[in-house]
Order: C-alpha cells, then structure tokens, then sequence
C-alpha cells in the first residue's frame, strides 16, 4: 500500500514538474506579474521601477534555481572531485543582467519589461551592489566564480554573509566620509536562506585530556557556541546548463547551548547576549593592508571555516564510509591566507571526531590544501598572539604547536642548526609578544601555493618565500591572474562587444578569449576604426552624463578620458597623476594662447575608497577635489583639463567608466602591487594602459606588444638600492616646484597636505620613488598626448589593446589552477 502511495505521489510530482519554466515573453511577463503580486505584495496595477525590479530579480531567480537544483544532483550523482574555494570576501557587484545574460534571456526580458512600460536596464540600476569585498582580491573571487560555471567545474565558493558590506564613500567638502552599507535592508533576491543547513561553531572554553584504549583523546569543552546558518547564491555559467553554488554563512545565536544562564532569573540579559553572536557575520573588515590583530576578525574567519569544513565533511561522508579518499574527491583552496585556520581545524575534525592518527590526518590535509598569496607586504600577513589564540581556539592552539614541532623537526634535516633560518621558518614568532603565523601554518601544509602574476612569483620567491623556496621549490608557482570577459567586455560593453562579434565573425570569444587575437588582421582597416570608435564614443557619452549628475561639472568627449580607479593607497601612487595634473595645470597657465592650442584635452577620473584609518589616503581624496576645485573653474583652462572624483567606487562604477576611458593609469612602484587586475579590463576594453613594470603590466606589454602601452620608470631590482640612495638623491626641479604649489596653498588648505609632500621630499625618504621617477612619467605623458592627436594610430592601438587581451581571462586563470593545482575536471549536466 504504501509503495502505491509512493507511486502515485511520484507521478503527481513528475506531472507537475516535468516541465521547466518557459521563456517566452508572455510567461515571462507572466511570472514577474505574479511576484509582483505574491511576493513584492503589491497590486499588478500599480508598481514602481524598484518593486518591478524585485519582480524581475525574482522571476529570473527561479529559473536559476531550475538549474542549480538539477546541477547539484547532477554533481551529486556523479561524485567527482570538488573544488571548494575559501575567501573572506566575494565582491560580486549586481546579479541581475549577469544572470539573463548568462541564461542567454537577457532579450526575451528586456522585451516583456518593454511591453509592460519598464526598462530593464533602468530596473537593473535599481539593484545594490553585493559588497563583500574590499577590492582586487575580492573582486577575483567573484571572476573565478563566473568561469568555474563557465567551465562546467564542479566547485562552490564559501564565504561569510556579510550584514554590512564595504563601507559607502560619501564626499563633503571634498573629504570622504565612511557610512554602513545597509545593503540586506530590502531584502536580497539571489539567496536562498537553508534554515536547515546549520552548523554549531564552539569558541573558547577548554580541552580536556584522557587516555581511551591506550590513546590520549582531546575533548574541547566550548565556552560559547554560535549557529553558522547557510545562504545560497546561485552562479549561473554562461551558455551551459551548469549553475554553482556560493554558500555564505550567517551567524545566529545558537538554540540549546548555554541553557542554564536562563535559569539564574535574568532572562532579558540571558537573551541579550545571545544576540550578540550575530555579530560575527555583522561586518567587513576594511582592508588597510596591515595586520590589526582584532579577535573579531579570527572569530569571523573560524566561524566560516568551520561550518565550511564541517558542510564539506558531511557531503563527503553522505558517500564514503572512510577518509581514504578523501583527497580524491576533496580539494580546498584557500584565498590568501584569511581562511588559514581551516589547517587546523581540519587536523582537529580528522584526529578529535574522526579518529583518525595523527600521520593519517596530515596526510589528507597536505593534499587538499592549497593557497594563493596576493601580496607582497609583509606587514599585511596575518599573526595571531599566542594568548588570544590560546583563549578563544584552545585545541587549535595544541594541534599548531604539534604541527610546527614536526615540521621543524624536518626543516633541521633540510638547513642544519641554521637557528636563524629555522626561526624565520617557524610557525610561532618569539617575541615580545608570542604570535602564530598565518602565513608560515598555510605554507606548512599546501601542497601548493601560488603568486598572481610571473613578477609577484619571481619577487616573493627572492624575498618573502625565500627560506621556504629553499626548503620546498616544488610548491611555488605563478597563476597570473585574470578577469572575467563576459561581466567585464561582453555585458558591461554591449557596443563593443557587437563590433568584436561582427569583425570577429563570431561569438565564441565570450567563451574562449584567445579568439580576440583575430582583431590583429583588421586593425587598421577603417571601417573598423569607424565602428569601434562610434562604440567608445556611446561609452563617453553615459560616462560624461554620470560626471555631470553627480557633479554638474560639463566634460566634453572630445578629450582624452583619463582614468586612475582603485583602492587609494601610497604604493598605487595616486600622488604622482595628481602631481602631473598640477604640472599640466602649471604648463597651461604658463602658456600664451595659441600655445594653448596645442594642448591635448584631458579629463582626469580618480576613484577608490580611503581606508577608514589610513590619513595618507584620505588626504589624496582630499587633493583630488582641491586641485579640481581650482583647475575645473579656472576659465584660461576651460575644456584643456578637467579633474574629476567620481564617489563611492564600486563594481558598478566600475562598469560605467571601463569601457568609456581612454587610458587608465597602474603606476605603483615596482614590487608592491602583486599582479593588478583593473589593468586587465581596461585592456580588454581597448582602453589604453599608461604603467610600470610591475605585477601584470609586465605581461600585458607582452601580449599586446609594448609599441601598444606606455611604459615607464623604475625596474625593480634597482628599487632596493634606490632607497637606500635617496640621500645622495636631488629631486628634479619640476617635482620641486609642484610641492610647492600645494606647500603654498595654490590649493586651498595650507598645510593639510604637508604630510603628504613630506612623505615624498622630507627626511623619511621619498619610500615610492615618485620623485625618481618624475620626470619619466612626464616624459610618458608627453607621448600619450602626442599618440593621442594621431587619431588613427590611436584606434590602432586601441584594437591592439583588445586583440592583446585573451590571456588575461578568468577562464585561462582557472583552467590552469584546475589542471595544475586542483586536479578537478568539468562535469557538464546535459541540457
Ligand atoms: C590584491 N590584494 C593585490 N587584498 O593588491 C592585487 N588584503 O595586486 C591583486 O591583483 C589582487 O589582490 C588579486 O590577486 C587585495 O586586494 C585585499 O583586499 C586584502 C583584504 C584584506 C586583507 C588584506
């Protein structure tokens, strides 16, 4: 009886499911019409542009969970090897033209919208960007996301949900001003909350030691233990039927722990404190680029490494009865060392609750993890104090001390009693202050840790990585970086994208970036000058509407647009364009008239958020508006120079002023910036690339040719010894005479800038070379401007640029790291 029951269930259930949703216009506008009623709550009379656009998000999630549901089984039936990639931060900017587009609806949705009076790339404006991420590392994770749909590889992402993502630049009175991203307070469309996928995360406490059947067992009694609830983001891939997973952890108080402080009477308390855990998951850290030792933040990482690994364990354990094949099914990539802790906490699952020997669980942990570093400061890794470590991962503590004595145990067999170099190796740093090294735990266990471009791999193996280069050569290597063509040149250019697909002949490339190489043989034919410039120019157009709303400052598209986005740093050299652009303004105001005539038009884009406590940074913001203030209303300039901050950076800014610049700038000295990739979408974008001879730069000149680029200044094997020189060191004459107009107030705010100009001419030494390399950035300038007038070299280089591009796709990135590094291969659900 009951199998009937279960038959006639079944065929109900495949009655009504065995249809997917349809993409017609008319079931479209159908569905978007009933979230409006059912799930925004509003009448199908009357709705606004917001509440159309949660309609819409929501109709075309529903057809991502179609796919994301099918897709996990799928993955579940066949069993391969999984990727899972660990990141603190995924800054995936706005879902709902990416995902119609990458469904391949975008038209059907765009049409049903029309006919019900909306405009879906208005609506699309209406969404928030998910800001969870501070900037390149971020932003990288969330490109990888896109190819690993894209490649059909079974992987998932694992992060933390923030509640408040980066922090909003707000500008008054030209200074910046840090508020909350509030952006869950409408609610978010593309997650799936799984109440039922939870985990319980234990804090502090203490371990507790026993022999059982001749073996010494470790139980850690938690002081505090804290929920790890699951949010879904489906990632669809582009023209597949593969949709992976982004699972975020969101922290709540935990149910059944801690009863009996209830029972002491003060139940309100009792209650209160409870809700303090979900401030685990409350808020980004803003990166500053240096190590700030704030238990939140280990706290933050524990938590999503720990419902990670135990979400992963248990998937794995649904078809394995033992861990034997674990690190065949199983490979963990951790996004710089933030998720570090998971070597740990995995040795503990492995050793305290899968009772495994000690050798048994090493083994398995050295052949799941591997890592990528993205920096090259040392002061950005990240070491824990023993004390706090002690307090708040008591066990964890135990099994790192464990680890480190075997693995020095080793390194002495490897380097002698070369004490120095097994103290400079050592998991724990000796100190005033007793700390673990994040760092030196990941590399200790990767089987393979990774650099981001072939510079930043050669540089940290010389440098940071040297004693372990020494000890284990076979786990370095260098996966240059790369961006996603599809969010980056195919949806964020459309125009473009239409001139690229018709030369081209062919789509494809939106697949397999290498096939962009075939602009090469048209790109002096002038047809296609005339198509590609007509794109740009739309591309201008937006951008200079955007620069008049937000500013009312009028920019003519004729000039040069001259873009520096990105995080604003001392080693990005923000100050070195402003000091070119008060040369220029210098020049121009030295100038008799019909010299004027001469001069190349230029409006000069800045963008990038300050870190909150970081004063240098936030006086450059300050510089910025200064200088516009004073060159954007003086009349002898006029349209000659213009210089803009367009506020609150973000991936959406992002896509508006890529594909509208003419040349973007990446000119941090050589040997601080790790690989770079806003570099990569400018390129892509045919806009072209003024820079050093740093990070992907080096490897963008030699794909796209160096009669392509402008590059210029210091190498870095000399950068060392031109510090050390800097007393021997006479600034030229134009870098003088340019602090001192700030010096002297031409600027406005006397003497708030001084730290500024002391940090590049006072007695610290000039640390970033600006002034070394003055009067080569000049002479690059000069060049830029002279290319500029020749307008057909320019398109020429321009298509170049692009033709030039298809390494510096996501897709090559994650192939490479799939086949070398993971050993994952693609598992395609059939249409
Ligand atoms: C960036 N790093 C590199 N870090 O600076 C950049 N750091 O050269 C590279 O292209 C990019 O990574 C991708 O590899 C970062 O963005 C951070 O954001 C960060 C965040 C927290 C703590 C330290």
């Amino acid at each position: 009886e009951e199998s009937i029951e279960f038959r006639r269930r079944t065929d109900l259930l495949f009655g009504l499911m065995d249809q997917y949703l349809k993409n017609d216009v008319f079931s479209i506008q159908k569905s978007i019409v009933d979230h409006v009623e059912y799930t925004v709550a509003r009448s199908r009379f009357r709705f606004d542009d917001f509440e159309a656009y949660q309609a819409t998000a929501h109709s075309a999630r529903d057809r991502l969970l179609e796919s994301w549901n099918d897709t996990q089984q799928f993955f579940k039936d066949r069993n391969p090897k999984r990727v899972y990639y660990f990141s603190m931060e995924f800054l995936m900017g706005r879902s709902l033209l990416n995902s119609l587009s990458n469904l391949g609806i975008k038209d059907q949705y765009a049409q049903a919208l029309k006919q019900l009076g909306f405009d879906l790339e208005v609506l699309a404006e209406q969404e928030i960007d998910a800001a969870l991420g501070n900037g390149g590392l971020g932003r990288l994770a969330a490109c990888f996301l896109d190819s690993f749909a894209t490649l059909d590889l079974p992987a998932w992402g694992y992060g933390l949900r923030y509640q408040y993502g980066l922090f909003r630049q707000n500008i008054k009175d030209g200074f910046q001003l840090e508020q909350p991203d509030f952006w869950l307070n409408f609610g978010n469309p593309w997650e799936v909350e799984r109440v039922h996928v939870s985990y319980s995360v234990k804090f502090y406490g203490r371990v507790d030691e026993e022999m059982r059947n001749g073996r010494s067992v470790h139980k850690w009694i938690p002081g505090e233990m804290v929920e790890a609830v699951a949010y879904d983001n489906p990632i669809p891939g582009y023209h597949t039927s593969n949709t992976i997973n982004l699972r975020l952890w969101a922290a709540k108080p935990s149910g059944g722990f801690d009863m009996e402080a209830f029972n002491t009477g003060d139940y309100v308390n009792a209650i209160l404190n409870k809700q303090k855990a979900e401030a685990i998951s409350s808020i980004l850290y803003p990166d500053d680029r240096s190590y700030q030792g704030k238990e939140l933040r280990l706290k933050q990482q524990y938590f999503f490494v720990s419902a990670s690994l135990q979400d992963i364990v248990r998937r794995y354990k649904d078809s394995h009865s033992n861990f034997e094949e674990f690190s065949n099914k199983v490979a963990l990539h951790l996004n710089d060392t933030h998720p570090a802790i998971a070597v740990a906490e995995l040795m503990r699952m492995l050793i305290d609750e899968e009772w495994l020997e000690w050798k048994e669980a090493w083994n398995i942990v050295t052949r799941v993890f591997s890592l990528t570093n993205h920096t090259i400061i040392s002061e950005s890794f990240e070491k824990w104090p023993v004390e706090l470590m002690e307090s708040l991962l008591p066990r964890h503590l135990q099994i790192i001390y464990e680890i480190n004595r075997v693995f020095l145990e080793e390194a002495k067999k490897k380097v002698g009693s070369d004490f120095g170099r097994l103290a400079r190796l050592s998991i724990v740093e000796e100190g005033s202050v007793k700390t673990i090294r994040m760092g030196n735990l990941a590399i200790v266990a990767c089987h393979s840790i990774n650099a981001v471009s072939q510079m930043h791999a050669n540089y940290i193996k010389s440098t940071l990585l040297k004693d372990f280069c020494s000890i284990w050569p076979h786990k370095f290597q260098s996966k240059t970086n790369g961006v996603t063509q599809r969010r980056w040149l195919a949806f964020g250019n459309p125009a473009l994208g239409d001139v690229i697909t018709k030369w081209l002949g062919t789509e494809a490339w939106i697949k397999d970036l290498d096939i962009v190489a075939g602009l090469r043989q048209h790109a002096s034919n002038p047809q296609l000058h005339a198509e590609w410039n007509q794109a740009r120019y739309q591309n201008k157009m937006r951008l200079a509407q955007h620069i008049y709303n937000i500013s009312g400052i009028r920019v003519s598209v004729d000039a040069m647009f001259d873009a520096q986005v990105k995080r604003i740093h001392e080693y990005k050299r923000q100050f070195l364009n402003l000091l070119s652009i008060i040369h220029r303004y210098d020049c121009i105001k030295n100038m008799a008239a019909d010299e004027r005539k001469r001069v190349v038009p230029r409006v000069c884009i800045f963008g990038g958020k300050a870190p909150p406590g970081y004063e240098f940074a936030k006086k450059i913001v300050k510089l910025v508006h200064a200088i516009g203030e004073k060159v954007n209303n003086d009349p002898e300039v006029g349209d000659l120079l213009k210089v803009i901050f367009i506020p609150d950076y973000n991936v959406s800014v992002a896509e508006l002023i890529i594909p509208a610049c003419d040349l973007s700038q990446h000119i941090s000295t050589p040997g601080s910036e790790a690989s770079g990739t806003g570099n990569m979408k400018f390129a892509m974008n045919g806009c072209l690339i003024l820079g050093t001879l740093d990070g992907s730069n080096i490897e963008i000149r030699d794909e796209i040719g160096q009669e392509n680029m402008f590059t210029f200044g210091v190498v870095v094997d000399d950068v060392p010894r031109l510090r050390t020189e800097h007393r021997n060191f006479q600034p030229p004459r134009e870098f003088q005479r340019v602090l001192g107009m700030i010096r002297d107030g031409i600027f406005g705010f006397k003497d708030y800038f001084n730290a500024l100009c002391d940090a590049v001419d006072g007695e610290t030494g000039d640390y970033y070379l600006l002034g070394r390399d003055f009067l080569a950035y000049l002479e690059a300038q000069a060049s830029v401007d002279t290319a500029f007038v020749d307008k057909e070299k320019w398109t020429e280089m321009s298509i170049l640029s692009t033709a030039g591009s298809g390494k510096f796709s996501s897709d090559r990135a994650i192939r490479e790291y799939a086949e070398q590094i993971w050993r994952v291969e693609p598992c395609k659900r059939p249409v």
